[in-house]
């Protein structure tokens, strides 16, 4: 998996190359790259913000700049001129149509047709972007291939005002093969920016990590990237830890508590049943624990089970 972090605080993210994640490096799993926005900008000051539009306290991170470092990033042209709002929000040429029609045409084609329409797409952008043609590019991207998930770049800006981000979401991108994070400062981003890349059909996405603020992305990205890549195939030793945590799968629940020998410390013993070796009971009292502690903790994981993650024995209880 390639990652391009982009951040006016590369050096946030020179832990990556320790523990896991580091030897995740070495072994080829991982390709991680932090740039500093700052390289993209022209003027002496290196600024990569301005004042709010409509007023209000701090700065936001300007679109020019994050726009020439991102097009670089994603291989993608500048447009050829600052056009007219309409331009950015119809990139296809198919768009042109009378959106009505796309609309019903699109209901009635079938996936492989759609596929074939996404490739058409970026073939557009390509020969749009590319007009002096037969680059490298040309030959990689101009066939009957549509682009695959593994190979479609995810662009991810870490923002508190944005949903949550989940295992769920950390699940789906350890899939992804090529994921570049923006990180914002200050008072944030111009939201102009996701909405231009989304716009020219990148997969754009916003996440919180939790309902607090930090003073910028950095941390957020750290969190995320962790989530993701140990999820990974081949990143952790032993894949069986990653199966029976917390928040996994449809019937997510706390984890019951864990214990290790001597049996008693402290004169504190560790529940009887586990030393049973009753395999059958020490599940059933774990399990028990786990609902137990999800509903003290956390309601609101009891209120989103799957009545099917559910059995009989967990209904008595
Ligand atoms: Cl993604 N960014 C910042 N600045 N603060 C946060 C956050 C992200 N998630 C929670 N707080």
């Amino acid at each position: 998996m390639k990652i391009d972090i982009v951040s006016v605080f590369p050096e946030y993210f020179e832990v990556l190359n320790l523990s896991l994640m580091g030897k995740a490096q070495s072994k080829g799993l991982l390709e991680i790259t932090a740039h500093n926005l700052r390289d993209w900008t022209h003027d002496v000051h290196h600024s990569v913000d301005d004042t709010p539009v409509g007023g209000g306290a701090g700065m936001v991170m300007k679109p020019e700049v994050w726009a020439e470092c991102l097009d670089d990033l994603l291989e993608l042209e500048p447009p050829s001129e600052n056009g007219p709002a309409e331009e950015l929000a119809f990139p296809s040429s198919e768009a042109e149509d009378s959106p009505d029609e796309a609309i019903l045409d699109f209901s009635e084609i079938r996936d492989d047709a759609l596929l074939d329409e996404d490739a058409a797409d970026v073939m557009d952008r390509d020969a749009t972007v590319e007009p002096d043609g037969g680059s490298d590019n040309g030959a990689t991207n101009g066939t009957d291939m549509a682009p695959t998930q593994e190979s479609a770049p995810v662009l991810i800006f870490p923002n508190p005002s944005a949903p949550l981000f989940t295992q769920r979401d950390a699940t789906e991108l350890s899939h992804a093969g090529h994921l570049l994070f923006g990180c914002g400062r200050y008072e944030g981003y111009d939201a102009r920016i996701p909405e231009y890349y989304r716009a020219q059909g990148i997969d754009v996405r916003e996440y919180s990590i939790g309902d607090y603020v930090l003073n910028g992305g950095e941390v957020a990205v750290s969190v995320m990237l962790e989530a993701i890549t140990r999820l990974m195939p081949g990143f952790m030793g032993n894949p069986e830890s990653i199966v029976e945590e917390s928040y996994t799968g449809e019937g997510a629940l706390l984890e019951h508590h864990q214990y290790t020998k001597p049996a008693v410390w402290r004169g504190i013993s560790v529940p009887e049943i586990l030393l049973s070796g009753d395999h059958g009971k020490v599940d059933r009292f774990r399990r028990d624990e786990a609902l137990a502690r999800t509903n003290d903790i956390r309601p609101d994981l009891i209120e989103a089970l799957d009545c099917k993650a559910l059995d009989k024995a967990d209904r008595k209880t």
